[in-house]
């Protein structure tokens, strides 16, 4: 039997080109080794507010832009998280086996609600739903940038935690980072990670984003001083930035990067850069417009839906009876 993979991406805001490179193309490039269940987790959306209309248009379009990148519906599981009620149902039971010390400790809630005067209460808790959106299915890996790592390290401790206490019931999942663009960074800070929800628009290429605004907001991203074109994160988080990007879009090495741009000045680099981007995303967003206008998102969600909950449901079965809920 083939392991099984999964990941999501949430339809908060329009996906980057940092989502693409830690999460779409993780899922395209493994689709084939394991059983891949990709869904859009829509009910995280809602830790932050969101408009209802947006977030409904959004789930649809996120599914085309899975589609449009090369995710298969026939090898992939490809769902909406709110069709499938067992994601909350199992997260209330894990709420109920976690600790308020390690969810302090979650450095993405630190920061999601710094300086925030009213702090959502699905905000602190949402790694906890992350956990039960991977033990439902016994996802053996989970692809996600480098910033879910934590939380993929608290769906293996409730993973642990629920084994030992009850017996061995869900499979203790693995992160899996990519060794190239596991975190691209902001174009106007990049100390910061790209977000599809940054305030400024210009700190993040879209993956829709028209030519002109990629090339735009590529020549204007900022650099370092200094002139040679070298990788270095620490004292060239800038130039590094647009190195990783090329190697993920060009699909080779840093290393090699690095020597293709070899004596170039910062305004070559950013050239190249916007270029492979440009020849990559124009070709995605034809593929895009079509999925888009076609039934297939509908098909593919449709199917998804019965797919995983026939997963999900004897699984939250099983567990319901070993905590002792109902009239067994
Ligand atoms: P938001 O701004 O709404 O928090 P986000 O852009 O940070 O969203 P998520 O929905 O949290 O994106 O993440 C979707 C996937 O993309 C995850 O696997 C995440 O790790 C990955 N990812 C997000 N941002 C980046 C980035 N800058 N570089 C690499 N991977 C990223
Ligand atoms: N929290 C993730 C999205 C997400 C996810 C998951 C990723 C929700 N559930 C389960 C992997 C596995 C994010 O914001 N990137």
């Amino acid at each position: 039997m083939k392991k099984r993979l999964l990941t999501g991406l949430q339809p908060s805001g329009e996906l980057t080109i940092g989502n693409y490179c830690g999460g779409v193309k993780q899922v395209v490039k493994y689709q084939d080794e394991y059983e891949t269940f990709l869904f859009v987790p829509d009910m995280h959306s809602i830790t932050v507010p969101q408009d209802p209309e947006t977030l409904h248009r959004r789930v649809r379009e996120i599914v085309a832009m899975y589609l449009a990148c090369g995710v298969s519906p026939e090898k992939c599981h490809i769902y909406i998280q709110s069709e499938i009620p067992e994601h909350a149902n199992l997260s209330w039971i894990l709420e109920c086996h976690s600790y308020m010390g390690e969810m302090s400790r979650m450095t993405q809630f630190k920061a999601k609600s710094e300086g925030k005067k009213e702090i959502g209460c699905g905000l602190f808790t949402y790694p906890i739903l992350m956990a039960a959106d991977i033990l439902l299915y016994s996802a053996d890996v989970v692809p996600t940038g480098a910033d879910q790592k934590q939380h993929v390290e608290l769906a293996r401790n409730l993973a642990q935690r629920f084994n030992k206490k009850y017996g061995e019931t869900f499979v203790v999942p693995e992160p899996l980072i990519p060794t190239i663009g596991a975190k691209i960074r902001d174009l106007l800070d990049p100390t910061k990670k790209m977000s599809k929800s940054a305030e400024n628009p210009k700190a993040s290429v879209f993956l829709n984003d028209p030519e002109k605004a990629i090339r735009k907001k590529i020549m204007s991203a900022v650099t370092d001083s200094g002139e040679s074109v070298v990788f270095d994160e620490e004292n060239k988080p800038g130039v590094s930035n647009l190195l990783t990007i090329y190697a993920s879009f060009a699909n080779c090495s840093v290393q090699d990067a690095e020597k293709h741009f070899e004596g170039a000045r910062y305004g070559d680099l950013k050239k190249e850069v916007a270029d492979v981007l440009v020849a990559f995303l124009r070709e995605l967003q034809e593929k895009y417009r079509a999925i888009l206008a076609s039934g297939a998102v509908d098909e593919t969600l449709d199917k998804g839906r019965d797919e995983a909950r026939a997963i999900a449901a004897p699984m939250y079965d099983k567990v319901r009876r070993l905590v002792g809920f109902g009239r067994v």
